[in-house]
């Protein structure tokens, strides 16, 4: 917080007036873009930036940096000329808003360099983020100190507002009593395409009280209320705080006539002038030249001067508090760089003790009962599933956060699982903690826009997705994952924005495979990692001769896809993961015995990695040319390019049903004799298959 005297007021207001009048511009140039809203906030922003987000201007990374998370994405051009005016952009980035490879695309994506904190476009997820950070940021302070306490604040508009995200935000900020965890409210009764009043009649003041929320009520375009909110806010101890400010959409436009051209739906979404109002007349307005808008007004860049060299000296004053405590805290500081660093735990994999024949599951709350002792900087969490998807392994040597205690590294989060997978994206944002958390695969399309976002912004967050296929049993269909892995490995074949695999997904085919698929998780930072697991028991692949089962599968899923039963010369290649590996291995032995036909099983814990190796591997593994059939529990597309052209693919294209999994196993074919059979009717459509494109 640095104070400002009333001879800067006026200063203050043209910073506010001159991010509008950048903003104008920017979209006038860009020929698209959202003004309105963004001028609505230009006053809180302004405040926000320089007069209590502690950051270091010399040092955007500061681990201990107050966060700022956007939610509403398209007020980018207000973002962004709040960074200009900080020196983090400069007025050519604006200039080339929205264009190719510019600083400044339509949506603001996540960057350190710039204090952008998240990628924001889905309306909902950017405050959800923030609220990962708040509890990232508790989590630490709890272990370090509170030197390295920070605020998160998030900026919330009608949109974030109306997305049902926003309630399981409001509860479990609420209930953990999160008082670092700082949110405003753009309230300025617009949306895109209509006013609010005819979507909602919400008291949110009311909704957020009942979450134990401090609410402030204010003119969201007085630098005198935002002030003394934020001050309030600040100082609030016990509950995270929402302000409300009350603002105009698209404040200080002026129409053709000169009168004011404010609070219309038309300026959320296109350049003033398409709009109606009159550009050269606005700037004006809000002091600037028309034939030169892309401008910071010398008093507000000394202004900004002023205040970003007040900044510097408070982190220097932070730092040299840090260098205090670390002399006096050796190895706690040692622990810290660590944590920051995200270096990795030394864990002995292949020591790790696994039961034999386990559900994967439960072979995965076994690892994770080693992470609650070896991973010191992680938050597990559950979508009320935590005994079922077995993230409880975690809680055998940590607990769940209470309101004041953040000792434990488990979040209950409660039956959320969007909130949670969200919470988990700014927890990982945030830096220094791994995020995991876990719920029914089924549920995983609950967390489909989160996961989507983690993957854009590569953030290494995974997800814990246990009662795999339609051998979830009586529960019935609706508990019974068909076409969701076929739906996740679309982004294991999609790259992020630095060109890397954008998602791993990992299901393994028994224990030692879920202790590697483990490793292999933890071990990647490019971006989310799914590791699928099986509700039921399921059989330990033998291991190779003279060989242990751990190093056969850590070796085999680091590449992706290995074999699990060799032969050489193979008259038949079988794909599966998961608990079909098994059953593949008994139906080549069936091929073997009554066809004398050699069979390679090979299991393929994950395609994105495999489509990874050199070609010499994959067609050593699968030779070109040799029948290939795939057996999946899910859609057969999930192996399509797998097989290749003259492939097959078994797989289930239904909805599952409510019955013993041993049944639906009779009922779907999912039995080594049928898989057996189907082999052999392959075998013949291959040859035939083959004959065909010979003769062409
Ligand atoms: C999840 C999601 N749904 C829809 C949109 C498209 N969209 C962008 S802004 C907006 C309305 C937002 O209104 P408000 O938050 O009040 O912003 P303002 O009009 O004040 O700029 C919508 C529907 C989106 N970005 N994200």
């Amino acid at each position: 917080m640095i104070p400002v005297s009333e001879k800067d007021f006026a200063a203050v207001d043209r910073a506010a007036d001159n991010i509008r009048m950048l903003t104008v511009a920017m979209v006038e140039k860009a020929k698209s873009g959202h003004p309105g809203g963004a001028m609505g906030g230009a006053d809180f922003i302004n405040i926000l930036y320089s007069e209590f987000l502690n950051w270091d201007p010399d040092d955007t990374a500061w681990p201990n940096r107050d966060r700022f998370y956007l939610d509403p994405g398209h007020m980018s051009p207000m973002l962004y000329s709040e960074l200009a005016i900080c020196g983090l952009l400069s007025l050519d980035d604006l200039k080339n808003f929205r264009q190719w490879d510019s600083r400044t695309p339509g949506h603001p994506e996540r960057s350190d360099r710039r204090m952008i904190e998240n990628t924001s476009g889905p309306l909902g997820q950017g405050h959800t983020m923030g609220l990962g950070a708040a509890i990232a940021e508790r989590f630490l302070a709890a272990r370090f100190g509170e030197w390295m306490a920070h605020k998160t604040y998030a900026y919330i508009s009608d949109g974030g507002m109306q997305e049902e995200i926003s309630s399981g935000v409001a509860r479990i900020a609420g209930h953990l009593g999160l008082s670092s965890f700082i949110m405003y409210f753009d309230s300025n009764d617009i949306q895109l395409s209509s006013f609010t009043s005819d979507v909602t009649s919400e008291d949110t003041e009311a909704r957020y009280k009942s979450w134990n929320w401090n609410v402030i009520k204010i003119d969201g375009n007085d630098q005198r209320q935002i002030r003394k909110a934020l001050t309030d806010a600040v100082n609030e101890k016990e509950r995270p705080t929402l302000i409300i400010g009350k603002t105009v959409m698209g404040k200080g436009a002026v129409g053709k006539d000169g009168a004011s051209f404010e609070r219309k739906v038309s300026t959320h979404g296109q350049p003033l002038s398409g709009a109606g109002a009159d550009v050269d007349a606005t700037v004006k307005n809000l002091g600037g030249d028309p034939a030169n808008p892309f401008v910071i007004f010398p008093d507000v860049a000394e202004h900004y001067s002023k205040m970003l060299d007040k900044k510097r000296e408070h982190a220097r004053a932070k730092k040299a508090e840090q260098a205090e405590w670390a002399k006096k805290n050796p190895e706690l500081a040692k622990k810290f760089e660590s944590f920051m660093k995200m270096e990795l735990p030394d864990i002995d994999w292949a020591s790790i003790e696994q039961k034999p024949n386990i559900a994967t599951r439960s072979a995965s709350g076994a690892i994770l009962g080693v992470f609650s002792q070896k991973v010191e900087n992680m938050i597990v969490s559950s979508a009320d599933l935590a005994n079922s998807d077995m993230t409880d392994g975690f809680l055998k040597s940590s607990k769940i956060f209470r309101k004041g205690d953040f000792s434990g590294g488990f979040l209950q989060a409660g039956v959320s699982e969007l909130t949670m997978a969200v919470v988990m994206n700014g927890i990982a944002s945030h830096g220094g903690v791994f995020a995991v958390c876990g719920t029914f695969f089924t549920f995983s399309d609950y967390m489909k826009p989160a996961m989507r976002m983690a993957a854009l912004m590569g953030l290494p967050v995974k997800y814990v997705w246990s009662h795999d296929t339609f051998r979830v049993g009586e529960d019935g269909p609706t508990h019974q994952p068909v076409e969701h892995e076929l739906q996740v490995r679309l982004l294991e074949k999609m790259n992020n924005l630095r060109g890397l695999r954008s998602m791993l997904v990992l299901r393994p085919a028994d224990a030692a495979e879920t202790t590697a698929a483990w490793k292999l998780a933890l071990e990647n930072f490019n971006g989310p990692t799914a590791l699928l697991f099986s509700r039921q028991a399921v059989n330990d692949i033998p291991a190779k001769a003279g060989s242990a089962r751990f190093a056969d599968a850590a070796d085999g899923a680091g590449r992706g896809a290995y074999t699990v039963v060799d032969c050489d010369d193979p008259g038949l290649v079988l794909i599966a993961n998961g608990a079909e590996v098994f059953t593949c291995i008994e139906a080549a032995e069936i091929i073997r015995k009554d066809h004398g036909i050699n069979v390679r099983v090979i299991s393929a814990v994950s395609e994105g990695l495999f489509k990874g190796q050199g070609r010499e591997y994959r067609e050593k593994l699968i030779p070109f040319g040799k029948p290939v059939m795939a057996f999946t529990a899910g859609l057969p597309l999930v192996y399509a390019q797998m097989v290749g052209p003259l492939g097959k693919v078994v797989g289930l294209e239904r909805f599952g049903a409510s019955a013993p999994f041993k049944v639906l196993e009779q009922k779907f074919g999912y039995t080594a004799d049928k898989v057996a059979a189907q082999a052999v009717d392959y075998l013949g459509e291959f040859k035939s298959l083959v004959e065909r494109v010979k003769s062409l």
